[in-house]
């Protein structure tokens, strides 16, 4: 029996025969993630990379473009020759190009271990080398982490420091919660958790007397019981804006509020009332938007100024167009109702999203790799990674900057799987096919690694001993290996250390430290920089965890409330930027100078609803982490007829002759795939849901446009960011067709491994 930790909790599993045989959760965790299901078998699973390959089109023509990235057979080298081939590519690239050609963006959630974390090493090893282009922020707050510390001086925060769950328990009355509170995305914590408090959180706060009202269009995004509001998707700003209006019109907004601690309510307020544009952004408005009645809002406006109330929002909202707006917004809400600050007051940005807010944070940082300087400028926001590799040299708009796309020769990715995450798979394939070289390391044959040129087997976590820990987490845990690494998987701090020594950056590289020293040292620096005592590295390695201090209690933003001046916020202003004169500034068309109403390209309201009538939601999927272990039994068993679950309201389903089980064609004018339908009430009519996470699984890998025999549905979202200030990722929403499939459903092969030839 031995103990590790998941991004999705911690667990005791049983070894049998170089594997997981059984996982149950550690004791403690009274809510454990259904995804720890996926642990038995994933270390000799057949999607297994087994040693390291090579494409053959590219060890034949030597690198450059190629269409055949993801159809051609891959050729077994040995590591000796891979390291040869990497080393001289990566040097050919770095002395050609300049090390800005060098794509290493490498966004991705690879394991929950703080010093095997892909992202982390591949960064510190392409540091040594002399940098390259970086990406930032996440497909997770692409639009969050721009605007809001523009207007709250803060993102991390919002989260990190978010009002805890004991105190919503004890002081809040309302919950108003815009996206739901969906408790499958609590399961899942960034570094793994060792519990998950949120159900029975939101239990004790029915049980004394607290209230949910759910704006969403699943009605289990809230388990239980709530008032439940499912309006047309895409639409929570202009009911947050008839919300406000009610707020402005009726005297129920907190005029020393807004004066005291917010900058620009004026200006917003002009927009509000519709004194320049003729349009007041009234219920009756904001019920023709949102299919909602206008009396409903208007009871709930005047509901939330009489009682403690929360206003959250939850992170899909702003993973669509003109994401910027819903956070925005609620915040601006927020401080009309005048609670920001107080007990069970004010905003919440993501309960229901991760299981991060609502829990305390550590009194202290967790142990870090350093990752080094990187002196290359360029970089992308991580969702314009397409853009970039279609449309070198051209410039484009980032939060008030004017940037250019450098010219990416180079591709190299570790422990992220861009078929899972990015949008528009069709675009992505071609922009793939343009640069001379993609390498990928991962554990397993995603679709990612069979778009590589040069594939580099990784260990799982499984594998390796580690230690990984969350800023929201008492526990620091250890990770020491279950199993020995499988087949010819390499750590990658292994890989990268050979590759440093091949390319003459070893001792930058590696310091001189096996990654057991290494492992010992980043516990013993972080522990000397404590100001609290914690076990030797030894001694926390035997008992297996170590706990740290929290600090319990918090309200977010209770420190400003009760000083604007001591606690001024990181804005321009100091205050909550209602109205930013900066954004103001930028003079962009999809993003103003304060939060308001934009009609999205993918709504049901628009003229492409016309063709393609169904909203699809693509949200996080209850059964895994991403596309993480798909092959497992918990993901395996939710699938339908062998392909990813797409539910669809009762009318929907009989408008098109279909019944749970039946395999759809689900479609747009950019894509299709499969999926297995469930027939559901409680999703909204209209509406239409497929989680990520389904392997890529095209019918002809050599077609770019072909149709995903599984249920991918990035095949079909829009390529577009969020807009000109942050352009985040929009996968969240995507207007489709769906039909019935006719003819015999091919099968999935995703999680087969692709041809390999030996020479
Ligand atoms: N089990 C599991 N948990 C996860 C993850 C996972 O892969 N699996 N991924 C984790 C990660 S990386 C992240 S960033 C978070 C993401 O957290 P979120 O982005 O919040 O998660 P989603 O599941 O995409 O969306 C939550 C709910 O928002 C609702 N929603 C979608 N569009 C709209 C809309 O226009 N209006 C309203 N009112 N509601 C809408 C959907 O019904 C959906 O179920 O989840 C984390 N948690
Ligand atoms: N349409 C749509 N698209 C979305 C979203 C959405 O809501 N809608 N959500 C977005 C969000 S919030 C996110 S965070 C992204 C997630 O996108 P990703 O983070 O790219 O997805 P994962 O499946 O977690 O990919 C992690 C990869 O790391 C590999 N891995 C695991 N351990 C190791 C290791 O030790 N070494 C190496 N080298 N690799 C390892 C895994 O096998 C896996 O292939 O998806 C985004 N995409
Ligand atoms: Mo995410």
């Amino acid at each position: 029996m031995g103990t590790s930790l998941t991004h999705w909790g911690a667990f005791r599993a049983t070894v049998e025969a170089g594997d997981v045989a059984s996982v149950a959760p550690i004791a403690g965790d009274t809510d454990p993630s259904p995804a720890l299901g996926n642990l038995p078998g994933s270390v000799r699973h057949s999607a297994r990379i087994t040693g390291p390959a090579v494409r053959r089109g590219w060890l034949d023509d030597g690198p450059g473009p190629s269409s055949r990235r993801g159809a051609d057979d891959f050729v077994a080298v040995s590591w000796d020759e891979l390291t040869e081939l990497l080393a001289a590519e990566l040097r050919r690239v770095i002395d050609r190009h300049g090390n800005s050609a060098l794509y290493g963006g490498s966004y991705g959630w690879a394991s929950a271990g703080r010093f095997h974390h892909a992202q982390s090493q591949v960064h510190r090893f392409l540091n040594c080398l002399g940098g390259y282009t970086f990406s930032r922020h996440s497909y997770s707050l692409g639009a969050t982490g721009v605007i809001m510390p523009r207007v709250v001086g803060t993102h991390d925060d919002l989260f990190k420091r978010s009002t805890a769950w004991d105190v919503i328990v004890e002081h809040t009355e309302l919950l108003v919660c815009f996206g739901g509170l969906a408790l499958k995305n609590t399961g899942v914590n960034h570094g793994g958790t060792t519990a998950h408090p949120a159900r029975d959180a939101l239990h004790r706060f029915r049980a004394g007397g607290g209230r949910i009202v759910s704006f969403s269009p699943l009605r289990d995004d809230v388990d239980g019981p709530c008032d439940w509001f499912a309006p047309v998707p895409g639409t929570d700003v202009a009911i947050m804006l008839a919300l406000a209006h009610v707020l402005a019109t009726e005297s129920l907004a907190d005029r020393d509020f807004l004066a005291t601690y917010c900058t620009g309510y004026e200006r917003f307020e002009r927009y509000l009332l519709g004194i320049d544009d003729g349009v007041p952004k009234s219920p009756q408005w904001a019920a023709r938007l949102c299919g909602l009645d206008p009396e409903d809002l208007t009871a709930l406006a005047r509901q939330m100024a009489a009682h403690r109330t929360i206003v959250t929002v939850s992170w899909s909202l702003q993973r669509t167009r003109f994401g910027e707006q819903a956070p925005w917004m609620g915040l601006t809400l927020a401080a009309m109702l005048g609670q920001i600050g107080l007990p069970g007051g004010g905003f919440g940005h993501g309960y229901g999203s991760m299981n991060e807010p609502g829990l305390p944070p550590l009194r202290c940082a967790l142990p870090r790799l350093p990752q080094g300087v990187n002196p290359v400028t360029s970089f992308i926001p991580v969702a314009a990674i397409s853009d970039m590799l279609l449309h070198p040299g051209e410039s484009f708009d980032y939060n008030g900057l004017r940037l250019t796309y450098p010219d990416v020769k180079m591709v190299y990715w570790a422990g992220g799987n861009p078929f899972h995450r990015h949008q528009n798979i069709p675009r992505l394939r071609r922009a793939l096919g343009r640069v001379d070289t993609v390498v990928v390391h991962d554990p397993y044959w995603t679709a990612m690694a069979r778009h590589a040129d040069i594939v580099v087997p990784s260990t799982t976590f499984l594998e390796r001993d580690d230690f990984s820990g969350s800023r929201n987490d008492p526990v620091l845990m250890a990770m020491p290996r279950l199993t020995e690494p499988y087949a010819g998987a390499r750590d990658d701090y292994d890989t990268f250390a050979t590759l440093a020594a091949a390319l003459g950056v070893e001792e930058d590289f590696t310091e001189g430290r096996t990654s057991a020293q290494w492992l010992r040292h980043l516990y013993d620096t972080w522990s000397q920089a404590l100001d609290f005592a914690v076990p030797t590295f030894d001694e926390f390695w035997s008992a297996g965890q170590v706990r740290l201090p929290v600090e319990d209690g918090l309200t977010l933003l209770a420190d400003f409330r009760a000083d604007p001046v001591a606690h001024r916020l990181g804005t321009r202003s100091g205050l909550i930027e209602i109205f930013s004169d900066d954004i103001d500034g930028f003079g962009y068309s999809d993003c103003a100078g304060h939060p308001a109403w934009f009609e999205p390209s993918e709504w049901l309201g628009g003229p492409r609803a016309q063709r393609y009538p169904l909203h699809l939601i693509a949200n996080q999927p209850a059964s895994r982490l991403h596309s993480q272990l798909d092959g497992g039994k918990t993901s395996q068993e939710s699938k339908v007829a062998g392909r990813e679950p797409i539910r669809m309201h009762p009318s929907d389903a009989q408008a098109r002759g279909l019944h749970t089980g039946d395999v759809v064609r689900v479609f747009n004018d950019r894509g299709a795939c499969l999926a297995g339908v469930l027939v559901d009430e409680r999703v909204r009519p209209q509406v239409v849901q497929l989680s990520t996470g389904a392997w890529y699984d095209p019918v002809d890998p050599a077609d770019p446009e072909a149709m995903c025999v599984h249920g991918n549905p990035n095949v079909f979202t829009d390529d577009i960011g969020t807009s000109s200030l942050a352009r985040g990722c929009t996968g969240a929403h995507v207007l489709v067709e769906i039909e019935k499939y006719a003819a015999t459903p091919p099968p999935v092969r995703a999680h087969q491994p692709p041809r390999i030839v030996r020479r």
